[in-house]
């Protein structure tokens, strides 16, 4: 295990731009024996070779680490993750250029390998098919899971150009393949022109929930996650964040922007509401498509603080699991 933080003990803290690139400054290992005691760990997934437009996902996961904080109080939240839970960077799964399926079996590989431990894998991607191993990995061990999807567009089409394995198909794979519940499968941030009516008729016909923008315009973030917790209810689920769910305005590094989009503020509050409400097995932030280094490229810096509430969220859950726990203790005599 690899400490980043070390070299600046006396000091208490290290720059954000110094030392090895880890998330938030984590410890980093790749050896799975070491995620032993973890609640979650972070997983580069970096391949775009799947994508319909404008590729350069696969610099996602190195601008999402160079985007993200140092740890520290949530200002809201009044929690620390990273001091309430032990959270290690796993690194990236050794993906092989211009081999997808290759690279889709490593990316599953190393998911497994941490959702193995017990501890929560989060994946940086990489373009949006990464999704398909992700879950894969996670039903693996929990069996289908709901899924919490944010998203301009349905990645439910049976095919793109044709083709079967691309960003626009994963949920459709993994519906079809009885990895994730349809009637448990809520997507939020919809709008644009594509798909067609057939595939939200194949989405209606499966139970799956549509919100989109003008769903969120009307009633409001609030009560959008209030609808998606209803619906998704106990269980295992993973929540998937493709950052083109965000307005181009907040997010304009993806490959497919869509103006009308969400607000970073609506995104960051709605990570943290489900993580705390849900019993979260996995999750992903995709679609990152960096032109710039550090926090100065703002589609990295959205998506490293979507992870930072999602694990806020998660802190805040286990926190409250250990308060029942203790509770539902008989007192010592
Ligand atoms: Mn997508």
């Amino acid at each position: 295990m690899l400490d980043p933080r070390t070299r600046w003990a006396h000091i208490g803290e290290k720059p954000d731009y110094a030392g090895l690139l880890t998330f938030c400054g984590l410890p980093y290992t790749e050896d799975p024996a070491e995620l032993a005691g973890a609640a979650a760990a972070i997983v580069g997934a970096p391949m775009d070779e799947l994508v319909s437009d404008r590729p350069g996902t696969r610099h996602g996961p190195r601008a999402i680490r160079a985007a993200s904080a140092i740890p520290g109080p949530h200002l809201e939240a009044g929690i620390d993750a990273f001091a309430a839970m032990r959270v290690v960077d796993f690194g990236d799964a050794p993906v092989v250029p211009a081999d997808p399926a290759r690279s889709h079996r490593a990316i599953e590989q190393t998911v497994r390998s941490v959702v193995s431990t017990g501890a929560i894998p989060v994946i940086l991607g990489g373009d949006h098919s990464i999704t398909e191993p992700d879950i894969r990995a996670c039903a693996s061990a929990h069996g289908p899971v709901a899924l919490v999807h944010f998203d301009a567009h349905t990645d439910t089409a049976p095919e793109c150009f044709g083709v079967k394995l691309s960003h626009g198909t994963p949920m459709y794979r993994l519906v079809e393949a009885g990895e994730i519940e349809p009637s448990r499968y809520v997507q939020i941030g919809l709008r644009g022109y594509w798909p067609d009516q057939d595939v939200f008729d194949w989405q209606h016909e499966r139970g799956i929930t549509s919100l989109f923008m003008h769903d969120l315009r009307d009633r409001g973030i609030t009560q959008i996650v209030r609808e998606a917790i209803a619906i998704v209810g106990p269980g295992p689920v993973f929540i998937s964040i493709d950052v083109d769910a965000l307005d181009p305005a907040f997010a304009p590094g993806t490959g497919t922007p869509e103006p009308g989009g969400m607000t970073s503020a609506e995104l960051l509050w709605a990570c943290r509401a489900l993580a705390t409400e849900l019993h979260i097995v996995g999750a992903d932030v995709v679609e990152v498509s960096p032109t710039s280094v550090g926090t100065g490229d703002i589609t990295a810096l959205v998506a490293a603080r979507a992870v930072h509430e999602l694990l806020t969220g998660t802190a805040r859950a286990l926190q409250s699991d250990e308060r029942r726990r203790r509770a539902d203790e008989p007192r010592p005599a």
